[in-house]
């Protein structure tokens, strides 16, 4: 599990090599917008539940077949696992935006997930399209003007939109 710095790290010193002046530039540009990034996972860890509980009631709106009975959501025990692994997947996005690298994503949370709902019976691409929900859901909250000195956020919030996109794939 790396962070972006520790990342370029140990990218150079397996090529036996000095840090390069654009990989400097790139991780000064990354201290300098660092409070951004704070805000960003702030935001999203404080309004979590909002994320994950209407994603959560999209999905099902757009898919009622996974809380009918014989769907995966069905029963209490099954939407709490379904919610939690919405959770689940959402925290380690904001780890990821932290880090300002998604090995902590992928080694930790998508790492086998696919082979994971495999085997429980649990249909990917709807877990996919709840990752999605939550996207959206997430940048709208990140990227909400509202209320902050407004600055150019582009290129954070494509990278938290990256994440999720990531997540997707890595089930569907
Ligand atoms: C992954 N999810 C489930 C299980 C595991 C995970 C390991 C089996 C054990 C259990 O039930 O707790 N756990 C989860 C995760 C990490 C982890 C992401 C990462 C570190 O450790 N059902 C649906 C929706 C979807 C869903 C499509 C969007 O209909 C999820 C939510 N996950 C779901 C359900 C179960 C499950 C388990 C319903 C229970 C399945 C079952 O027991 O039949």
């Amino acid at each position: 599990t790396l962070d972006a710095f520790a990342k370029v790290v140990s990218q150079a010193d397996s090529r036996g090599a000095y840090l390069t002046s654009s990989q400097l530039d790139a991780l000064n540009a990354l201290v300098a917008d660092g409070s951004k990034r704070i805000d960003v996972v702030n935001r999203i860890t404080g309004s979590s539940s909002a994320i994950v509980a209407s994603a959560a009631r999209a999905l099902f709106a757009e898919q009622p077949a996974l809380i009918a009975p014989g769907g995966n959501a069905y029963t209490n025990r099954r939407m709490a696992a379904c919610l939690r692994d919405m959770e689940i997947i959402l925290r380690y996005v904001t780890y990821a935006v932290f880090a300002g690298d998604s090995s902590i994503l992928d080694d930790r949370c998508l790492n086998g997930l696919r082979e994971t709902y495999l085997a429980l019976g649990t249909p990917g691409a709807s877990v996919a399209v709840g990752v999605q929900k939550m996207k959206d859901a997430a940048i709208a909250i990140a990227n909400d003007p509202n209320g902050i000195t407004r600055g150019d956020c582009s290129s954070l919030i494509a990278e938290l939109g990256s994440y999720f996109d990531r997540a997707a794939a890595a089930v569907a």
